[in-house]
Order: C-alpha cells, then sequence, then structure tokens
C-alpha cells in the first residue's frame, strides 16, 4: 500500500473561519476528511498533517525519507520564499505534488512565484478542497 505524507503549512489551521472567495468554506478537519476517503477508495494510506512553523515542516519532510512513498504539499505562503522547504523536499527525493486551494497564478504577483515548483512533480491549484478529487476536477458533483 502506497503510503502519502499531506502535509499542509502556515495558516491553514484558519480553513473555513475566513476568507471563503480564496479557500471555501470547509475546515482543515473536513478537507483531511476528504484526503482520507479519497485515499480509502484509492487503497492509500495517507497521514495528514499541519504546522505554521517553517522547521517543523522541515522535519516532518525529513521522517518521511525511508518511511513514505509520496509527499503532498500545501506550503501555505512558505510556496513564496522558503529555500529551505524546497531543499528539503529535494533532498528526500520523495514523490512531490504541490497543491493549493486558490489559483496562485491569478492572485497577486507575489503568490505566481512558487520556489517548490521546480522540485515537484507537479502543481495543483485552484480546485480548493477538490484538489485531490480528479472526478471533481472533471466537473462532476464532489464525492
Ligand atoms: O491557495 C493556497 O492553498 C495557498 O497555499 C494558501 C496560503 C497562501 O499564502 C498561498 O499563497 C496560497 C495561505 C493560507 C491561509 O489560509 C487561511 C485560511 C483561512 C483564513 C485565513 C487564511
Amino acid at each position: 500500500m502506497y503510503r502519502i505524507l499531506v502535509l499542509h503549512g502556515p495558516n491553514l489551521n484558519l480553513l473555513g473561519t475566513r476568507e471563503p472567495q480564496h479557500y471555501g468554506r470547509e475546515t482543515l478537519a473536513e478537507v483531511n476528511a476528504r484526503i482520507e476517503r479519497a485515499a480509502a477508495a484509492l487503497g492509500v494510506s495517507v497521514d495528514c498533517r499541519q504546522s505554521n512553523h517553517e522547521g517543523q515542516l522541515i522535519d516532518w519532510i525529513h521522517e518521511a525519507r525511508g518511511e513514505r512513498d509520496g509527499l503532498i504539499l500545501n506550503p501555505g505562503a512558505y510556496t513564496h520564499t522558503s529555500y529551505a522547504i524546497r531543499d528539503a523536499v529535494a533532498a528526500v527525493g520523495l514523490p512531490t505534488v504541490e497543491v493549493h486551494l486558490s489559483n496562485i497564478h491569478a492572485r497577486e504577483p507575489f503568490r505566481h512565484v512558487s520556489v517548490i515548483a521546480p522540485v515537484a512533480l507537479g502543481q495543483i491549484a485552484g480546485f480548493g478542497p477538490y484538489g485531490t478529487c480528479w472526478r471533481c476536477m472533471l466537473g462532476a458533483a464532489p464525492q
């Protein structure tokens, strides 16, 4: 069974409380429940964690080496600034998908740059909490 680590970065613990126009109305617990349902349907194990601290996120990425098969990462605003998280992702060499709730390319110019993207397999942005759900990306009803 594939073992995936899902990391949510700074301020994502506030989901569902403010800025629904960017981040939707679901709480982080609801987003994690959605991820866990999708993982169960795929026969994949997931471990979802959130931190507001760059060093904590880096420690979890390091610990994933040899313990996980892949990483799904929403680095929050560290996306745009953190060479340290980028180096950690590159160092562990795990296949990593960068995910954003909002379409960072349609927002302020500073959000258009991701320092993580060059070391990720790819990026999913703008599908809100449905970023892990291929049926939703194709326009089907949310699961
Ligand atoms: O769209 C995303 O997922 C982001 O990674 C979210 C980050 C932002 O800095 C990135 O540019 C794009 C911010 C997360 C803040 O989350 C909040 C949730 C509710 C209320 C306030 C902030």
